[in-house]
């Protein structure tokens, strides 16, 4: 197979778009894909500051080295959340981020849960029997904390994640097949926080993959090939399995769906189902974040909780 562009030998051979493409030419695709969609979404313009949430996999590095490359102010937020499961997944995730930050003279911000909470992610989610036996809800929950905060206090204007169209598909897949209709409506490369929050974007929400992957082999970005162990199992990783099969019977099926359902999200379809002006959120009265009923919000009920338990059974 031959590099569209130059007729040298293609490196990759993206189906869907009917487009193979040489090393040095996929590498300089990637970005220019990516300056696109950051333009149609209006997710940020180059005076902002961003904030990168890492995690030392393929996506999340290969974002901010193509944020970087296209010349924007982009900062890393590494969250460590204890989590060892006999392969030392935080361990290494942290060094993955750590040698690309170094390498490159990047800014890397790096927040223990442990040390700034006082109990790892997977202690709190044992003391709080929250989640039945997986510690992703807490996970989710504190992730969702910290980056907020990280990005309020340090005056990021943009918090951005590495989500790529598979991660995009297999949650549009599971929120359709319950019709989770608010879900749907909140779905978006960009989401518009008021309150205070900083805009949430996925700027690699329409690349597959296989793509990202690619990117960052070709690039030589080391990255933390295991996936959290707490992963195995997940629903989503099956819905992923089922959308790769129909995606090889059917080129493009991913894409499309997921494209598909933007311009309906556009048009309207889930109006009813977004916040309206009426939906005023709260201040939680211990952090001052969100929330949507009055008090302390999830997060700090979850922690103080913790520390409760963690008091009972000193
Ligand atoms: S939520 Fe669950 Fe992930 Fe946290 S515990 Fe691991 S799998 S990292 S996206
Ligand atoms: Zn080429
Ligand atoms: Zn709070």
């Amino acid at each position: 197979m031959k590099c569209r562009k130059c007729s040298n030998k293609a490196v990759i051979n993206m189906r869907h778009h009917k487009l193979a493409l040489c090393g040095p030419h996929f590498l300089d695709w990637i970005p220019d894909q990516t300056q696109r969609f950051i333009e149609k979404y209006r997710m940020f313009s180059p005076d902002e500051k961003i904030l990168v949430a890492v995690s030392g996999g393929k996506d999340s590095l290969g974002l901010w080295d193509v944020l970087t490359r296209l010349g924007y102010q982009a900062d890393g937020l590494y969250i460590g959340l204890g989590i060892d499961a006999g392969s030392g997944y935080s361990a290494e995730s942290q060094r993955m981020c750590e040698i690309f930050a170094e390498s490159r003279g990047l800014e890397l911000i790096k927040i223990d849960v442990a040390n700034v909470e006082g109990a790892s992610i997977p202690q709190a989610a044992s003391l709080t029997h929250r989640g039945r036996g997986k510690p992703c809800s807490v996970c989710g929950l504190t992730k969702r904390h910290i980056m907020n905060r990280v990005a309020r206090d340090g005056g990021y204007d943009v918090l951005a994640t590495g989500h790529n169209l598979d991660d995009e598909v297999a949650v549009l897949f599971g929120n359709t097949l319950n019709w989770a209709a608010g879900y749907l409506a909140r779905q978006s490369p960009v989401l518009e926080f008021k309150d205070g929050l900083a805009r949430k974007v996925k700027p690699f929400c329409r690349l597959y993959e296989r793509e990202t992957a690619a990117y960052a082999l070709v690039r030589g970005i080391e990255y933390i090939y295991e996936e959290c162990p707490y992963a195995v199992g997940a629903t989503s990783i099956y819905y992923k399995e089922t959308l790769n099969r129909m995606e090889a019977d059917r080129p493009g099926t991913k894409l499309s769906f997921y494209l598909a359902f933007l311009r309906a999200r556009e048009e309207g379809l889930f109006a009813a189902n977004s916040y309206g002006a009426g939906d005023a959120l709260h201040s939680c009265i211990k952090c001052g974040q969100p929330t949507s009923a009055p008090g302390q919000c999830a997060f700090c009920r979850t922690w103080d909780s913790v520390r409760q338990r963690q008091l009972v059974s000193a």
